[in-house]
């Protein structure tokens, strides 16, 4: 059947779920999509995501399942662990996750006993829900302490991170955020968790696709002992996680993850997965990756020269967060629903400490792994920036805010997406 085809048939046998395709297609396509956790898979990976690899229940790893007709299931997965090894300088990789939570919870749960102490970033000031937060399961089974960022600087505060260690004696280290917009050396976590004797993992799922490139450090030069990242956001792939760590923590980590927390893998994400680890290490690959920051760059730069004011005030990634209450005078969710009706995506963010509830917040954060897939290079970054700043000073007027989605609207088309 042809792609024509098999979507004349969709139509037909459940036009609800068509419209929403196609509705949500067109969003993607007429909008910008600034959210720095989201991206446009590879073509390929859509393919691959609708493929006969859905069908198949593939229990256990390569050479040991618990079902027959494993033959090509073993082959991708094998591949899929080759190639993430050698794109992550890593010793042993397990590419089951099922996404991002399943594959930290595998780690915590593999490595380390309920109630051991764990340190993490705390979560308004960069971290992550499954970094140990109240309201998550592993923040209820394990014993969470926490560092911070230091608030003249905005970068994380070293020293206070060395003394609650020492105060509290860890017995792993994590670090990796997805609001934190500066850069940090995996060595100084290295250090002191050799120093209390913890493990370290490196969560790097927004990077990933950075480091994949060789743009961004690799925790795994540094000796870390595990590194997880998210498959879909700067690396492109299909929605899912990944594991690599030294062959030392192999076993446990291939048994925390099946069986100790899921079933059958999704192997049509597997078949993904593989196919995206051999692009991320194209020329081609490094060439978008080394864009996506030069475009945060630009994008800072015209924020900052609209006196719009970010967090640590710029950014060294592929992300930044915007005050929007010292900026505008508003909070982040009031900013988010005045974007979107230019057309802008982006989501609400904390701050480092908020007084505002999450819901809320101060802040908005944005990123340029999404734009950068469509093309668009420094030029653009400040046109969007006008487009914002412009959006969010309009206090609501109709007029002026029709002119700049209209700006939009040309931006988006002259950028289309190649991907579906
Ligand atoms: N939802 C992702 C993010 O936006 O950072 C992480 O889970």
């Amino acid at each position: 059947m042809t792609l024509s085809e098999e979507r004349s048939r969709l139509a037909e046998s459940d036009p609800d779920i068509f419209e929403a395709l196609t509705g949500e297609e067109t969003r993607q396509r007429r909008e910008l999509e600034l959210i720095p956790s989201e991206n446009y898979a590879f073509p390929e990976v859509l393919t691959l995501l609708g493929s006969a690899f859905t069908n198949k229940y593939a229990e256990g790893y390569p050479g040991r399942r618990y079902y027959g007709g494993q033959q090509h299931t073993d082959r991708i997965e094998t591949l899929a662990r080759d190639r993430a090894c050698a794109l992550f300088h890593a010793e042993h990789a397990n590419v089951q996750p099922l996404s991002g939570s399943p594959m930290n919870q595998a780690v915590y749960l593999g490595l380390l006993e309920p109630g051991d102490t764990i340190l993490a970033m705390d979560l308004s000031h960069g971290g992550h829900l499954t970094h140990g937060a109240p309201v998550s399961h592993m923040g209820r089974l394990f014993n969470f302490v926490r560092y911070r960022t230091d608030p003249a600087t905005g970068a994380i505060d070293f020293d206070a991170l060395r003394e609650v260690a020492r105060k509290t004696q860890p017995k792993m280290v994590v670090c990796g955020y997805s609001s934190y917009p500066r850069g940090y050396d995996y060595a100084d976590f290295k250090q002191v968790a050799d120093e209390v004797g913890a493990l370290t993992m490196a969560d790097v799922s927004h990077i990933g696709g950075l480091i994949a490139a060789n743009v961004m450090r690799n925790p795994m030069d540094a000796g870390f002992d595990v590194m997880t990242t998210t498959t879909h956001k700067s690396l492109r792939g299909p929605r899912g996680g990944l594991i690599l760590c030294r062959k030392e923590f192999a076993k446990k980590i291939d048994a925390s993850v099946f069986p100790g927390l899921q079933g059958g893998p999704h192997m049509n994400q597997v078949a993904a997965a593989a196919l995206t680890f051999r692009l991320a290490a194209t020329p081609a690959f490094r060439t978008y990756a080394e864009q996506v920051l030069a475009n945060a760059q630009a994008l800072a730069a015209g924020l900052n020269a609209r006196q719009v004011k970010l967090v640590t005030g710029g950014t060294a990634n592929h992300l930044m967060v915007i005050d929007t209450v010292k900026s505008f005078g508003m909070d982040g969710a009031q900013a988010q629903g005045t974007l979107d009706r230019v057309g802008l995506t982006a989501n609400k963010q904390v701050i480092p400490d908020d007084p505002n509830p999450p819901m809320r917040p101060s802040g908005l954060r944005l990123g340029t792994p999404a734009a950068t897939t469509r093309g668009m290079g420094g030029a653009e970054m400040d046109e969007i920036a006008d487009i914002l700043a412009g959006a969010l000073s309009a206090n609501g007027d109709k007029a002026a805010e029709a002119a700049l989605a209209a700006r939009l609207r040309d931006l988006t088309g002259r950028f289309p997406i190649e991907e579906f």
